[in-house]
């Protein structure tokens, strides 16, 4: 079998998986694999990157290359295997408090700076791996092990912090539905960028239910509106209702209303309001893909710097470099 005609199962590794029975990580596992599958490219031209926690165990269960590196610097570790062979499609996997606890500064930097990666944030809106303190994205009032009367912090929107480190690709998905994750995840694979994506992903021993509202079968077509680029914002069983953004300002209106999105306006204005939806409970939460524009890499420019810099002055030497005038003798 040619190497790019490949199967989610070529993507399992021989490791036992040991998340709990019933963790939202399967799902974005098995979605994963199947994308990877489809994408043609060859298994060792794929890394996974992860930093610590149950979600970053990942790399264990991917048949590729990978690092289980550590807390909150992934994006470090992933720039630095990036940058090192551009030609590899880089993953990185975080949760909520790897990724934007200690890890939040090593985040928003990797997005600025547009690096070609692929971020997926696992957001449980919990530790994990260290047994159920709160983080940066549980609610106001959360109780955990670490905030037995409530959490007073008010928390993180992801997806406005990395519209705000201005990614060039946001989207969100869900573990309940691997048709849309599937699909979020294939765009954020053909993009040139740092893309970010954040998923709703259920602890089932630290914080069973966090997203139920917006994920159960029963109640997620009305709470939920699906940003699809070049569609109309619809949403209920019978896509009968839809969102209008009425200068600026989202409302729902009949389905034939409903403003077309469009996630590659210049500036991510109208992203980050559909973003903060979840500070208006009477309108559905968005999911899909909020931002999606083509910018300068960072990987690519430089490499471009290291090729005009060779150019201009040949291909140098360690050894030149670090015996140059500047050097001191220490008596
Ligand atoms: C330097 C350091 N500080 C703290 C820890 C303890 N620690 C391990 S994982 C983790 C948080 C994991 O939570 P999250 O990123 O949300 O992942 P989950 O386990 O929920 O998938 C913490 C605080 C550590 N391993 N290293
Ligand atoms: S503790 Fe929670 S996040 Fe960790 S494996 Fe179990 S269910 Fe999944």
């Amino acid at each position: 079998m040619s190497e790019t005609c490949l199967s989610g199962a070529d993507f399992k590794s021989s490791q036992e998986v040991r998340w709990c029975p019933g963790c939202g990580d399967y799902a974005v596992l098995n979605s994963l694999q199947s994308v990877m599958a489809d994408l043609g490219i060859p298994r060792e031209n794929f890394a996974v990157v992860s930093g610590i926690g149950c979600s970053s165990r990942f790399p264990y269960y991917m048949n590729t290359y990978g690092f289980h590196s550590i807390h909150g610097r992934a994006p470090a570790v992933a720039t630095g295997v990036k940058v090192a062979n551009p030609d590899l499609s880089v993953w990185v996997v975080t949760g909520d408090g790897d990724g934007l606890a200690i890890g939040g500064n090593h985040m928003i930097h990797t997005l600025r700076r547009n690096l070609d990666v692929k971020i997926l944030l696992f957001n449980n809106q919990i530790y994990g791996l260290t047994k159920g303190q709160y983080s940066p994205t549980s609610p106001v009032g959360t109780k955990a092990k670490s905030t037995p009367y409530g959490s007073i912090d008010r928390p993180f929107n992801p997806i406005s912090l990395a519209l705000g480190s201005r990614a060039t690709f946001v989207a969100r998905t869900m573990d309940t539905q691997p048709k849309h994750m599937k699909a979020v995840l294939r765009a954020a694979a053909e993009h040139k960028g740092s893309a970010f994506v954040e998923i709703w992903q259920n602890c089932v021993i630290f914080n069973d239910g966090a997203w139920r509202e917006w994920t159960d079968k029963k109640v997620r077509d009305e709470s939920v509106v699906n940003l699809v680029p070049g569609e109309r914002m619809v949403f209920g069983a019978q896509e009968s209702r839809g969102i209008a953004l009425d200068c600026g300002d989202p409302k729902v209106v009949l389905a034939d209303k409903a403003s077309v999105w469009d996630p590659s306006t210049p500036t991510p204005g109208v992203a980050t309001v559909l973003a903060e939806v979840d500070l208006m409970p009477d309108l559905p939460r968005a999911v899909g893909i909020f931002r999606k524009v083509d910018m300068p890499l960072y990987d690519r420019g430089l490499h471009e710097q290291i090729r005009l810099a060779q150019q201009d002055k040949g291909e140098g030497s360690m050894e030149e470099l670090l015996y140059t005038p500047d050097t001191w003798e220490v008596d």
